[in-house]
C-alpha cells in the first residue's frame, strides 16, 4: 500500500518530457513504464547517437541515460548536452560494480544530476529521482526568467514604459564608443516639456502623469525602432539617433514638435495641448565623449527654451565658450534655474 505523503508535498508535478537512452530494451521498457504511469511523456533511444539526434529535434526536461552504449556512450550524451548548453538534467543509469560506480561518480563531476543503479530497485524511487531532476530544471528556468524580468524592470520607467535613465546612460556610453570607433555620426535629442509645472499646478499630479504618458507615446510613434527613446527623469526625455547627423536629427525633432502640437491630451474632462523644447547635439568623427554630448544637448536645450520654447535648437560650438565665459556651468539644472518663471 502506498502511504499518503505529508501535507503540502503531494502536489503532482506537471507532466515532463523525458528521454530514455539505453541499449537494453528491457531497461528502457521498465523506465518508460514507471514514468508513463506517473503521467510523463517519454521518448526512447537505443544508443547515444540516436539520443543526440532526438536532443537536436526536441527539448527534454530530463535525460535518463545508460553509460555503456554503442556508438556514443553516456559520457558523449552528457558532454553534448553541456556543450550545447541545453537546459536538461541528466540521470545516469549504471551497474553497481566498482568500476561502473567510479564512472557514475565521474559523470556526476561532469554535471550529471544523479545516478540510478541497475537493476532498478523500485519504480517509485526511479520516478522520484527523475521528478527531482525535473523540478531542479524548472526551478532554474524560473530563476533565469525572474532575473531577466528584474533586469528589464530595473531599466524601465514604470510611468511611461520607456527605458529609464540608467538604461540611457548605458546606451549613450555604448553608442558614443561605437560612433568613435567606427567614425559614424551619432545624435542626441534632449526633450523637455514646456511649462510643465503649470500642468501639475492646474491639474494635479495625476494630470501631469497623464501628460507624461501621452508624451512618451508620441515620442515612440515618431522615432524609428532603432532609435532609442528614454525618460531621462521628471519631464525630460532623451532620444539617441545612431548613424544620424544633427541635420537628420533636426528633421526628426521637427516631426516630433509637429506631432506634439497636434496632440490633444485628455486629463479628466479637459483636453490639453502641450509643447516641448528640444536640444540637439551630434558627434562627428568622434569629437567628444558621452559627458560632452550631454553637455552639448543641454546647452542647445537651454537655447531652445530661451528662444521662446516649442522649438528645437542644434548645439553650436560657440555657445559653449560663451556660456563658459559668462560663468554658466553644469547641466541643464543651472539653465533651468534661470528659466524658471517667477512664482
Ligand atoms: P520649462 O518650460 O522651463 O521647462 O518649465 P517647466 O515648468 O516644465 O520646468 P521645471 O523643470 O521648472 O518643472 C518641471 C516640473 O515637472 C516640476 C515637477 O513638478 C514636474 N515633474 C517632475 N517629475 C514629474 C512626474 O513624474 N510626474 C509629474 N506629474 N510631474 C513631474
Ligand atoms: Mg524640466
Ligand atoms: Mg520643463
Amino acid at each position: 500500500m502506498q502511504k499518503n505523503p505529508p501535507e503540502g508535498t503531494d502536489a503532482k508535478p506537471a507532466p515532463a518530457r523525458i528521454l530514455v537512452a539505453d541499449d537494453s530494451v528491457v531497461v528502457r521498457a521498465i523506465v518508460r513504464h514507471g514514468l508513463a504511469q506517473a503521467g510523463h511523456k517519454i521518448d526512447e533511444a537505443a544508443n547515444g547517437a540516436e539520443a543526440l539526434r532526438l536532443l537536436e529535434a526536441h527539448s527534454y526536461d530530463a535525460v535518463v541515460t545508460d553509460l555503456r552504449m554503442p556508438e556514443v556512450d553516456g559520457f558523449g550524451v552528457l558532454s553534448a548536452i553541456k556543450e550545447r548548453g541545453l537546459d536538461t538534467e541528466v540521470i545516469i543509469l549504471t551497474a553497481s560494480c566498482k568500476d561502473d560506480m567510479r564512472s557514475a561518480v565521474r559523470a556526476l563531476r561532469l554535471g550529471a544530476h544523479d545516478y540510478l543503479t541497475k537493476p532498478l530497485a523500485s519504480a517509485e524511487e526511479m520516478v522520484m529521482t527523475v521528478e527531482r531532476a525535473v523540478e531542479k530544471k524548472r526551478l532554474s528556468e524560473a530563476n533565469k526568467r525572474l532575473i531577466r524580468e528584474l533586469a528589464a524592470l530595473s531599466r524601465t520607467d514604470t510611468l511611461t514604459g520607456l527605458a529609464n535613465r540608467r538604461a540611457f546612460e548605458e546606451a549613450l556610453r555604448g553608442e558614443v564608443m561605437r560612433a568613435r570607433r567606427y567614425r559614424v555620426p551619432l545624435s542626441l535629442l534632449m526633450l523637455d516639456l514646456d511649462h510643465f509645472k503649470k500642468v501639475n499646478d492646474t491639474y494635479g499630479h495625476p494630470g501631469g502623469d497623464a501628460v507624461l504618458r501621452d508624451f512618451a507615446a508620441i515620442i515612440r510613434g515618431v522615432f524609428r525602432d532603432t532609435d532609442a527613446a528614454f525618460r531621462y527623469g521628471g519631464e525630460e526625455f532623451a532620444v539617441l539617433l545612431p548613424h544620424s547627423t544633427a541635420e537628420h536629427a533636426e528633421r526628426a525633432a521637427e516631426r516630433l514638435l509637429a506631432e506634439v502640437r497636434r496632440a490633444r491630451i485628455q486629463v479628466g474632462s479637459t483636453t490639453l495641448k502641450v509643447t516641448c523644447s528640444i536640444g540637439i547635439a551630434d558627434l562627428r568623427a568622434g569629437d567628444g565623449d558621452a559627458q560632452e554630448m550631454l553637455r552639448r544637448a543641454d546647452a542647445a536645450l537651454y537655447r531652445a527654451k530661451a528662444a521662446g520654447r516649442d522649438r528645437a535648437k542644434v548645439f553650436v560650438p560657440a555657445e559653449a565658450s560663451q556660456r563658459a565665459a559668462a560663468g554658466v556651468t553644469g547641466r541643464v539644472e543651472s539653465a533651468r534655474a534661470g528659466l524658471r518663471s517667477p512664482a
